[in-house]
């Protein structure tokens, strides 16, 4: 099995004036292609690893023979990050959503302001390359917490779940926003799915709960 590209559900303007066509051209044609390209390569020499869905694979990278280890994270998590990064954002703009995330945004930060200033300031205090991500910490319940990771790190294999992710490589917006990554991060609020976000929570909760109510049958042990 290869890992493809996928094509994005809109097109590389849509998403102008936040992020130019060139950026988007570049970024999911070139950026996007080469970890895809990447990961395949790596997996050549982890056959049976290459057999499986990326999230395992990035779960099991240490199965992989240890000169390939670090490509296959690094590939493997820059492909996961970049596929999840797409469907973070829509044309369509849509407004924050009701429901539980709202009400968890606003239990967990005070405020949408609260909020969106503590992702602003997490992305724009990162050192270096990385990802800003709004996550679930299953060990604490439904708790949200913002994490920021360097490179091409995921939150594969620990208690963290995402739901929102906003690329701080400089390749996301160095053609338009230059080494404004602070101003980037504010005008990138504008791209967000929302409905996106809180349906991938919605899905996480659930899977708690059916988690928790497994638990039970089998006697309180936890099987995160
Ligand atoms: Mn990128």
């Amino acid at each position: 099995m290869k890992f493809e590209l996928d094509p994005l559900p809109y097109d590389y303007a849509d998403l102008e004036p936040v992020i130019d066509a060139e950026t988007m051209a570049l970024h999911h044609g070139k950026h996007h292609a080469a970890y895809v390209a990447g990961l395949n390569l790596a997996l050549e020499s982890a056959p049976l690893l290459a057999e499986l869905p990326l999230e395992q694979v990035l779960l099991h990278a240490d199965s992989a023979p240890v000169a390939t280890r670090a490509a296959i994270r690094n590939m493997g998590g820059g492909h996961f990050n970049h596929a999840f990064f797409w469907q973070c954002m829509s044309p369509k703009r849509a407004a924050p959503a009701s429901g539980p995330l709202a009400s968890a945004i606003l239990s967990n930060f005070g405020s949408w302001d609260g909020f969106m200033e503590r992702f602003e300031g997490a992305g724009a205090r990162h050192f270096g390359s990385g990802w800003v991500w709004l996550c679930v910490n299953t060990e604490l319940g439904d708790r949200l917490e913002i994490a920021t990771l360097g490179n091409q790190d995921t939150w594969i294999g620990s208690p963290f779940r995402g739901l929102l992710t906003c690329d701080l490589w400089e390749h996301a917006y160095y053609l338009k926003h230059r080494n404004r990554r602070a101003e980037w991060l504010k005008q990138w609020w504008q791209l967000v799915d929302w409905q996106g976000v809180a349906k991938r929570y919605e899905n996480i909760l659930e899977t708690i709960a059916l988690s928790r109510s497994g638990d039970k049958r089998r006697g309180g042990s936890r099987m995160y």
